[in-house]
This record gives C-alpha cells, structure tokens and sequence, in this order.
C-alpha cells in the first residue's frame, strides 16, 4: 500500500542561526507541514518552541500549532514527547492530553550530544500507560540494540498495542551510529509484524534513508535529521527534503502512502 513520509520540520536541538530556514513559529511549522503534505508526507512529526526559539512542551503553543495544520491539510499529527533535552519529562509527557493520533515513546535515558534526555522507567510506564488509555499510538524511538529490549519489556507489561510502531533512530552521539551495519543489526532485532522508519541524524541521512526504503521500512524526511541537502549545502527549508526522500522511493518503484492509506498501514487507533 505504499511508503510512509514522515516530515519532521524542527527538532530539539538547532536555531535559525544553524539555518536560517528553520521553522520555529506555529506558522512557519504549520507551513513547513503543508509544504511537506504537497510532496507527499503524511504524518508530521512536531516539535516547538518558544519566542526565544528553546524547546517547549507548552501546551497552547502545541495546540494552537496543531489547528494550523489542520486548516491546511489532513495530515497525521505524531506529538514528540521528547520535546527538547532542557524540558522536564513531567512537562514533556502533558503533550499526549492534546490526544494527538501519534506521540513518541522514548524508552531509555541517555547521552545525546554533550546533554542528556532524561526517561525514567517509571516515567515511560506512566507515559505509555497513559498513551493507550487516551488511543494515542506510540512511536518508539530506538537509540541503539538494548532500547529495542526495554521496548520489549513494555511490551510484555502489556503498556503497549500491536502493531508496534519503531523508529530507528541513528547518529545521536550518545546512541548507535549511522551505518549500514547498525542499520540492518537493528532490523534484524525488530519483533514480526513491526512497522519501522530509520531516523538518521546528520551527514549520513540520505543514504541510511534510502537503505531502509531498500530494506521495507517507511521514511522521514525534515529539518529535525538535517540542516543540509548536500555536503556544503544548507537546505532552504523542509520541501527540498521532502520532496528528494519522496523522488527517492518512486526510483525505488515505491509508491507513496495516502493519509487514508497510512492510517491502514499504522493502524491508528480511532
Ligand atoms: N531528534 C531525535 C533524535 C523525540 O522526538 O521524541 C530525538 C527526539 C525524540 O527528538
Ligand atoms: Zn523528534
């Protein structure tokens, strides 16, 4: 039924000083977003911020983000409950009673970069628990192998649903590297009836996403993984991305899923 895109427009971590091209205000998002449904994406995966550009888990800056979007196109709306490594995960995990159709689910504390993102075991029971009660689908963020095992063990607490839902989440210094080698260990590892997504942060972003559009997996594309087109070259804002990961899986004789189609394909809850 086709390929999953993902357009992931703002992450945690860069400014508009990294890229001038960078998203921040609920209208610049929303228009990144609608830009990235013209290409063909179906599910936006959304951080904010605030006036002063820092991560933000606030919850009128989220919903007011998320009414944009819905007056310009029908796309998935995925909340990211890692929000930014600055933010409490007590705020991060609010985000998920704005009900979106899918939040992130990270399952492990770790290194990243020189900070740290802080998820307590107990933290990611309550967050998770929560998500299934409110029929927010979990999309879990796997850093490296033994983040797959703690997924497993939630899994076997009955906190989450099947069909499980991965990203493989490469290149964060702190968590496995992008190679092809972490790539297909990784996949390897992911349980029977799965739906994935490499997330390959950085210079390595193209050809892991291509590697994993090779492999089955969906794809993500966006100004969250790289600031960058090419080697030297900034990107001039989400589209470009985009619309390079969406020509990609066509010459890959890939067909592009439909929001109706990724709602199948996900398996979102109603
Ligand atoms: N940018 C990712 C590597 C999430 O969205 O839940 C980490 C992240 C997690 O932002
Ligand atoms: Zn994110």
């Amino acid at each position: 039924m086709g390929v999953v895109i993902t357009v992931a427009p703002t992450g945690p971590i860069a400014t508009k000083a990294d890229n001038e091209y960078l998203p921040t205000t609920p209208e610049e998002i929303a228009n990144a977003v609608h830009e990235g449904y013209q290409e063909g994406a179906s599910v936006a995966h959304l951080h904010f911020r605030d006036a002063e550009q820092r991560p933000t888990g606030d919850l009128g800056i989220a919903q007011r983000t998320m009414d944009l979007i819905a007056e310009r196109c029908p796309i998935h709306i995925q909340l990211s409950t890692g929000v930014g490594l600055s933010v409490p995960f007590e705020e991060r995990e609010r985000l998920v009673e704005l009900r979106p159709r899918m939040a992130t689910l990270n399952p492990c504390t770790m290194s990243f970069g020189m900070g740290e993102f802080r998820n307590p075991p107990l933290g990611v029971r309550r967050l998770a628990a929560r998500m299934r009660e409110l029929g927010v689908k979990p999309e879990l963020e796997v850093y490296d192998t033994g983040h797959l095992d703690a997924v497993m063990r939630l899994y076997d607490e009955d906190l989450l649903a099947e069909p499980l839902q991965f990203s493989i989440v490469l290149g964060v210094a702190g968590g496995a590297a992008a190679t092809a080698d972490n790539l297909v260990t990784m996949v390897k590892r992911l349980p029977q009836d799965c739906v994935w997504q490499i997330i390959a942060i950085g210079k390595n972003n193209l050809p892991l996403t291509a590697m994993g559009l090779a492999l089955g997996g969906n794809a993500r594309a966006g100004m969250e993984d790289t600031l960058f087109l090419r080697k030297g070259e900034l990107t001039q804002g989400n589209r470009p991305l985009v619309r390079r990961t969406v020509e990609l899986a066509k010459a890959m004789d890939l067909s592009i899923a439909s929001v109706d189609q990724t709602e199948q394909l996900l398996s979102l809850p109603r």
